[in-house]
């Protein structure tokens, strides 16, 4: 009996600008490849800042099989933890997100400090040691207000998207925004197919009326190649932001791991709404204008995100199962920005969750194609889906490099 093709083989045998071979999106092997290759290796997304306000606040989630805590400490710093308890292994915290003034473990109460230090842990014995059994650290980042979290020894260097990030965002004043808003839904498909529909908008028109409103399908606005390459409108719309320093040119990774550009809305819309006006009274930091269109920020494998005049949309996927992929979308607004008075938290949130509803169909019916035997890999549009061939590259470049078998020694 002929075995099944290895992850690195399959990678090898893809054709160029196609979609994937079939186990690659929902096969165990390969999602197993998935999780030790990229997702326990790169810098992930985990959250904004702003939703840990006091010491003591923290946001939980799970990395394939790590469960991992953020939390907001005494001094004031974000750090992340395994979310394991030393003693006996248990879950410390169960809840998606809350608030201590220590963790506590709910097995038998060994106790940690926010800083992640053990306090506390009754009848050890005379020789034990409790410095020996502080929570394991995980490599955490605050860039410009997004938490990032790496669960490698040695993480990726972040420099070069911290100081773009850093830049990007600063006049979107996450630092004085609050959650207006969270959702997390799961969408019956492979994590790859949810961020594939995520980098074309080809598939707009035919499944988000709410959202093409305000976001032009043109691919043109989601296809840009370099600081002065794109459509005349958004050079234009980058000169304008030039002139009162708010940064908007397309920036990027070398590798396409992530990207930066402000585009203007269609038809000077200010806000992804029905109305396509701003969804809150007040503008969030220094952008100057309501038509200032909408940053938009990708980084692979876990985010994209789109920051507005009036408000900012964080989004946050992770992989649960070959076939199973956890999609969290935040709203933040000014935190001065009071509900029912400045914003109607309607009008903030349906356009976006209506489109995340319409994106989990196409993803569900996407992997349900995909399962048949008679799934062949079809090739992607140039012009309309080179943002996915982006994705495709830099995932198949990654897995390639490190699924290599180590050279032989001389
Ligand atoms: O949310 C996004 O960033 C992308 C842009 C194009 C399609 N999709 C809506
Ligand atoms: Fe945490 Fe025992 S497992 S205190
Ligand atoms: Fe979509």
């Amino acid at each position: 009996m002929t075995q099944p093709l290895q992850t690195a083989e399959l990678i090898a045998a893809r054709k160029k600008d196609h979609a994937l071979p079939r186990d690659l999106y929902c096969g165990q092997t390969a999602f197993q490849d998935d999780l030790e290759q990229i997702w326990y290796r790169e810098w992930l997304f985990a959250g904004p800042a702003c939703e840990l306000v006091k010491p003591g606040d923290y946001i939980t989630f799970n990395v394939g099989q790590y469960p991992v805590i953020v939390l907001r400490g005494s001094d004031g710093r974000i750090r992340a933890f395994h979310n394991v308890c030393r003693h006996r292994g248990q879950r410390l915290c169960a809840k998606a997100q809350g608030s201590n003034p220590k963790l506590v473990c709910p097995y038998h109460q060994w106790t940690y400090d926010l800083d992640g230090k053990l306090l506390f842990a009754r009848d050890m014995g005379a020789e034990f040691d409790a410095s020996q059994y502080g929570l394991k650290p995980v490599h955490c980042v605050d860039i410009g207000g997004m938490i990032f979290v790496s669960l490698a020894q040695v993480p990726q260097p972040v420099a070069d998207l911290a100081k773009n990030l850093a830049a990007y965002a600063m006049p979107s004043g996450l630092g004085d925004a609050k959650v207006a808003h969270s959702s997390t839904i799961v969408e019956k498909g492979n994590w790859k197919l949810v961020m594939e529909n995520n980098r074309e908008c080809y598939h707009c028109s035919g499944s988000h009326p709410s959202l093409c409103r305000s976001y032009s399908d043109d691919p043109l606005m989601t296809v840009m190649e370099g600081p002065q390459s794109a459509s005349s409108e958004i050079l234009r719309h980058w000169d304008r932001c030039d002139a009162v320093n708010l940064p908007a040119r397309f920036v990027n990774a070398p590798d396409m791991q992530w990207r930066m550009a402000r585009v203007p809305l269609m038809d000077n819309a200010e806000s992804f709404t029905m109305s396509t006006k701003a969804a809150v009274n007040r503008r969030m930091g220094t952008i100057p204008w309501n038509d200032a269109g909408s940053l938009m920020f990708y980084h692979f494998p876990s985010s994209w995100n789109h920051f507005l005049p009036d408000h900012a949309i964080v989004f946050r996927i992770l992989p649960i199962s070959p076939t199973e992929t956890e999609v969290t979308t935040k709203w933040l607004v000014h935190k001065d920005a009071v509900e029912g008075k400045d914003y109607d938290l309607q009008q903030l949130t349906e356009v976006w969750l209506a489109t995340n509803d319409e994106d989990r169909r196409v993803v569900e019916e996407n992997q349900y194609g995909i399962n048949s035997p008679a799934y062949e890999p079809g090739p992607y549009s140039p012009t309309q889906e080179a943002g996915v061939i982006h994705l495709i590259d830099w995932y198949c470049g990654l897995m390639a490099q490190r699924l290599a078998p180590p050279m032989a020694a001389e």
